[in-house]
């Protein structure tokens, strides 16, 4: 008598006797385990792929794979790391990471099976490493709240994965087991095509899920590692520079931060300055190979190492950069202690030819910007070659390790970042990146002022309050501030002291308005006597101008 296992097969199988049932049913899997085993594999891949894909967004040094490795040299025994150093000397790092490899591929496969044969236990023991992993990278020294992120992301992957592909793989099994109860899943009809049996078709998708998520881990896992490697080492080499005690240091007048609820800072804090550059990923430079060359129209051309500008005399300058693309009120602006030295003394060492009148700086990624020659000379203007901002050593993102910063000029044509060449030249005879692209050669910042506070969108209590907000004239200063209440007169505002004609100032004014909705515009007005231009500009070719004018909604 036929069982209903043979019956159900279809074909030559029927000669299959029920004393055969416990091998494999035709098209089933040939080693299920396996496939289990090599299905958990690529879950931990997925999860560690993603994990490394987030820490190299949010938490540089979030990495799961190194906070592990960090975490297992910080747990084993003495006995075996000293065992370890024995036997491998100087590899036994390598020892470790390839230690800690094999366990990973072994767990995950064990992993796998458990999935397969008892889900969601499989899972269960994913998230058991998930969070394993997360506890080890959110307790390493320096973590922020963020570093839980690649954990917990790359767990969630990780487990999705895992359960589709268990799935699939016991469905493969299954459609073989029963044919009759598995329909093609594309026409839901039980194909009587031997090729197309749904155990063919099962065993296919399964083998598509699983080469797409092992190739797309794969590419995404090392690609983030790579990327995050080569930043994690710049990160450490700008941790060990010791920047030099600035020969002088700028005196900050009394008054010269209002402290006023809702006014930007006197001084921007690195993490909020704000970044404007055409770098995709931003440039790692390492200080032991980078150098600066002076070019182009000199008499003796210079070079100069990352050790020889520490060594010069550095010292401390307070200035306000401003991006072009700065619209009316916006805020790409921001305000820093630079600790440096004047572009005129490295400038000097190279000795410009008559004919000259423009610097071509270079930045290591190819970016270009074209400053003119007197404004880098000018003895009354400190532009600067900045090695530090606000005490610390260039963060990546600004510039690491040597950047241009110059008084007075847009960024685009002045405040090169990862800085490597100076070609003196001419404007007739070189152009800089954003020159063809739309924006003037030469960019002096205009004159402007901003409302910080109150915003427009942000409803205000009727009663006692503040208008207040920022003003800069870098290189000239700025002499007044006025505000102008719906259509009142324009009534002076309160200045904070400058620090010097280089930096922005605070103002403010008393407002005590009543509800409904009112209009505040401001306006400066620089030491030269110029009044900020009233007429709005776009920022193409040269940078935004206009009063601004906000709409305050008061209860
Ligand atoms: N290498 C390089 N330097 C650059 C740029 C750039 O795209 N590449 N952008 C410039 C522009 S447009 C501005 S406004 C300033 C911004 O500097 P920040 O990102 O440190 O604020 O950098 C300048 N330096
Ligand atoms: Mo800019």
């Amino acid at each position: 008598m036929r069982t209903q296992d043979t019956q159900t097969t279809d074909g030559d199988d029927t000669r299959r006797s029920s004393a055969r049932r416990a091998q494999r049913a035709p098209g089933a899997p040939r080693h299920p385990w396996g496939w289990a085993a090599i299905v958990g594999i690529v879950g931990a891949g997925v999860f560690l792929a993603v994990a490394e894909l987030i820490a190299l967004i949010v938490a540089r040094n979030g990495s799961p794979v190194l906070a592990l490795g960090s975490f297992v040299i910080d747990i084993v025994p003495q006995w075996a790391k000293e065992f370890a150093i024995a036997t491998f000397g100087e590899n036994d790092k390598l020892f470790l990471l390839i230690s800690l490899g094999v366990a990973i591929v072994v767990a995950a496969a064990i992993g796998g099976i458990l999935q397969y044969v008892r889900p969601p236990l499989g899972i269960i023991l994913l998230a058991i490493a998930g969070a394993g992993t997360t506890v080890a990278t959110v307790t390493r020294a320096g973590a922020t709240p963020l570093a839980a992120l690649p954990g917990v992301l790359g767990t969630i992957a990780g487990a999705v994965l895992l359960h589709i592909l268990a799935a699939r793989l016991r469905r493969w099994y299954r459609s073989a087991q029963e044919p009759s109860l598995t329909k093609d899943p594309v026409d839901g009809k039980t194909s009587d095509d031997a090729k197309n049996t749904p155990a063919r078709l099962d065993r296919r998708g399964f083998l598509r899920v699983l080469g797409i998520t092992s190739a797309g881990a794969i590419v995404v896992g090392v690609g983030a590692r790579i990327a995050n490697a080569a930043t994690s080492s710049i990160t450490a080499i700008r941790n060990a520079v010791n920047l030099p005690t600035p020969s002088s240091t700028v005196t900050i007048p009394e008054g010269a931060e209002l402290d006023i609820d809702g006014v930007s800072e006197l001084f921007t804090p690195n993490e909020d300055f704000y970044r404007v550059d055409t770098a995709l990923t931003v440039p790692n430079v390492d200080t032991s190979t980078w150098s600066l060359t002076i070019t182009g129209m000199v008499d003796s051309p210079v070079t100069l190492t990352f050790d020889d500008i520490l060594a010069m005399d550095l010292r401390e300058f307070v200035i306000t950069l401003t991006c072009v693309s700065n619209e009316v009120g916006g805020g790409l602006v921001g305000n820093a202690r630079w600790l440096g030295i004047p572009v005129r003394e490295i400038l000097a060492q190279a000795s410009p030819q008559s004919g000259a009148d423009m610097v071509l700086s270079r930045s290591v990624d190819g970016y270009t910007a074209s400053t003119p020659l007197a404004s880098l000379t000018d003895d009354g203007l400190d532009a600067i070659l900045a090695v530090g901002m606000n005490g610390e050593p260039l963060p990546l993102e600004h510039g690491f390790p040597v950047r241009m910063v110059v008084p007075g000029l847009y960024g685009y044509v002045s405040a090169t970042k990862w800085l490597t060449e100076l070609k003196v030249t001419t404007f007739a005879e070189d152009e800089a990146y954003w020159t063809p692209r739309g924006y003037s050669a030469e960019a002096p910042i205009k004159l402007s002022s901003r409302i910080d506070t109150p915003r427009t969108g942000k409803a205000i209590e009727a009663g006692p309050g503040k208008v207040a907000g920022m003003a800069w004239a870098q290189s000239v200063g700025v002499e007044k501030v006025e505000v102008r209440i719906d259509d009142g007169d324009w009534q002076p505002a309160t200045m904070s002291s400058p620090i010097n004609d280089d930096t922005w100032v605070q103002w403010y004014i008393d407002w005590e308005p009543d509800a409904g909705t009112h209009y505040l515009s401001v306006r400066a007005t620089d030491k030269d006597g110029t009044l900020q231009e009233e007429e709005r500009a776009p920022i193409a070719p040269n940078g935004s101008s206009g009063w601004q004018r906000v709409l305050i909604q008061v209860r």
